[in-house]
């Protein structure tokens, strides 16, 4: 729409390239990316990250490693001879982060709070390096509202626990509400990525973000429940009944700080339990880690297919 298409000129460069929306930084005669253990004036930025075009991200240091040996396989990346795979950001001892040809591989740990940090911090390594639309994908797990174990879910729209479709953060004392927007056009060409013969069904729509695994989502099996299992069944209902087809944890900070950004971007995830049938994920590791594939096969999908195009 135009106002998006407003919000996209304000963000970006003619060239594609992201533009940062803090005067700032600018002004700063380095930025030093804490948790990633880089920095503008330390490190080549252009050098090491400008030929970047997707980010892929996942809550777990393991499971963003084995993404980047996955990826690293299916686009046929070759190393230097004698080289291997690096955590980038080890020394951070907060996030790991894997780089394969174009595509880079982050964890994000659990909650808005900590994607969030990594955001501001890899939209702005986007910046230093000059990137060109970069795409950022989050590859993740969830609970399934009415949705089998294995289900994989794209999400075409955001909400919190009370519904509402934006992300805010206290800013000097003041509530700051940011839209959780996603790109309705990658949601479409994710969608038709998902195969027909694939042994699992791939659906699209609401995600709730919740601050908690537990209480914010509507579980008895907490430390702590003051509610009763029928009335946690209704606020399920409800949840389903606007839409929602799953419930996980970082959604709301992911499509604000993207979308304020002007960055595309899409969120992925297997749903690990149906919370219309059990609260507990007791599915057993070897199933788990089958499962935990199928977001990163669809998002692989799409990078092989944007190669060849390229
Ligand atoms: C899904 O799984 C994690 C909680 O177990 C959280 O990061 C999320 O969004
Ligand atoms: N992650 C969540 O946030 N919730 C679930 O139920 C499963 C994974």
């Amino acid at each position: 729409c135009k106002k998006d298409h407003g919000l996209v000129e304000k963000t970006r460069y003619p060239d594609g390239s992201v533009r940062l929306r803090n005067p700032h930084i600018e002004l700063m005669d380095q930025d030093i990316l804490y948790h990633l253990a880089l920095g503008s004036e330390s490190h080549d930025l252009i050098e090491m990250f400008g030929d970047i075009k997707f980010v892929c991200m996942g809550g777990t240091p393991k499971r963003m490693e084995n993404f980047a040996y996955y990826i690293m396989k299916e686009i046929g990346h070759k190393l230097p001879t004698g080289t291997q795979l690096m955590d980038i950001s080890q020394y951070s001892y907060r996030y790991s982060m894997y780089k394969v040809g174009p595509v880079l591989s982050v964890s994000h740990g659990m909650g808005s709070p900590s994607i969030g940090i990594l955001l501001h911090e890899i939209i702005k390594l986007m910046y230093h390096a000059k990137c060109k639309d970069p795409i950022f994908f989050r590859i993740g797990t969830c609970g399934g509202i009415g949705l089998e174990g294995g289900t994989v879910v794209i999400s075409d729209d955001a909400v919190d626990g009370m519904l509402n479709r934006y992300y805010q953060v206290p800013m000097l004392g003041k509530m700051v509400k940011r839209p959780a927007k996603l790109d309705r056009r990658l949601v479409r060409e994710l969608k038709a990525l998902a195969d027909p013969e694939d042994p699992y069904e791939t659906v699209t729509g609401t995600t709730m973000c919740a601050d908690d695994f537990y209480e914010g989502q509507g579980r008895t099996d907490g430390a702590f429940c003051d509610y009763s299992e029928s009335e946690k069944m209704e606020y399920l209902e409800h949840l389903k009944n606007n839409g929602v087809k799953n419930i996980e944890m970082e959604i709301l900070a992911f499509a604000a700080l993207t979308h304020q950004a002007g960055i595309r971007a899409a969120d992925i995830c297997v749903a690990l339990v149906d919370r219309l049938k059990e609260d507990q994920v007791r599915t057993p590791k070897e199933v788990m880690n089958e499962w935990q594939i199928r977001p990163q096969d669809l998002v692989t999908r799409y990078i092989k297919k944007y190669l060849q195009t390229k």
